[in-house]
């Protein structure tokens, strides 16, 4: 009973914090319309050329269970976490270990300095993944973010054009970086009830999110404590996507990504996209 009480005390405190520590970084940001709506959409940033190469690249590697390419570069098929969520998305994570095209973008750092320059601090990115959405109408989950706190960003390079709700949009709610309370809110109730502990299902009506639609070549860039999501129902057509992993510089150690990871090798502990637990 006290250990139980003492879980529960900890939690609310390390929501608060986290909040503060979320608010007070983005007080601190220069304004400009990214860090204002926490996205910002770049269109015609890869070739259809380069987007179709990608692609067969992921389609050579995804089918299968989860397992190693070579050297980091992994697969990671989500069905396999068993939570019933995100069953028909794969992903080929750091596939710029095995890709030149993608290790040159990675060198280039382009997408870095685009994050950079609107954060006022230097992003440095862990890797690229490449994730498959195939037809899903039930199991994508909802709003949520991957963090409160330190800021993880990523930038989503559509591959296949996203020009209808059937073809699996990125959704996001504009501004909710900044939703202290109801993040808060959210994230105490889940930790007291059950449930994903970053999922954001209340406080936010539909007509507050925004799908965004655009070709195959458009560069999302976002932040991860924004509320967001895969679109729900993706009934028309497989969506392939680019997903770059970003963190701000004190937060990177050179690591690469290890998401999912565990499902890959079960002696690997358990680590999130930052690599920081
Ligand atoms: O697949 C998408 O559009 C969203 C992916 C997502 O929620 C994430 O990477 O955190």
């Amino acid at each position: 009973m006290k250990r139980q009480l003492a879980n529960r005390v900890s939690i609310v405190w390390c929501a608060i914090r986290d909040n503060l520590r979320s608010r007070r970084y983005w007080a601190t940001r220069p304004d400009n319309d990214f860090t204002r709506n926490g996205y910002a959409v770049i269109p015609d940033f890869l070739d259809r050329a380069e987007c179709d190469r990608v692609r067969e690249l992921a389609e050579r590697h995804l089918p299968g269970p989860s397992h190693v390419v070579a050297g980091n570069c992994y697969t990671w098929v989500k069905k396999e976490a068993r939570h019933g969520r995100n069953s028909a998305v794969r992903e080929l994570l750091n596939a710029n270990e095995i890709d030149e095209g993608l290790a040159r973008l990675l060198e280039s750092d382009r997408i870095q300095r685009m994050f950079s320059e609107r954060l006022g601090e230097r992003v440095e990115l862990l890797g690229f993944g490449v994730q498959l959405d195939d037809i899903d109408p039930s199991t994508k989950r909802g709003l949520h973010v991957d963090v409160l706190f330190p800021p993880l960003m990523k930038a989503f390079i559509y591959l296949t054009d996203v020009e209808d709700m059937g073809d699996g949009p990125y959704g996001i709610a504009p501004g909710s970086h900044r939703w202290w309370f109801r993040k808060f809110v959210n994230d105490v109730l889940n930790a007291l009830t059950i449930g994903s502990r970053r999922d954001m299902r209340r406080f936010i009506p539909d007509d507050q999110v925004r799908a965004i639609l655009a070709p195959a070549g458009t560069m999302i860039l976002s932040t991860q404590d924004i509320m967001h999501k895969g679109w729900g129902n993706q009934w028309r057509k497989p969506r392939f996507v680019i997903i770059a992993y970003g963190v701000t510089a004190p937060y990177f150690r050179g690591q690469p990504i290890t998401e999912g990871r565990e499902f890959v090798t079960p002696l690997v502990p358990s680590a999130s996209a930052t690599g920081l637990g």
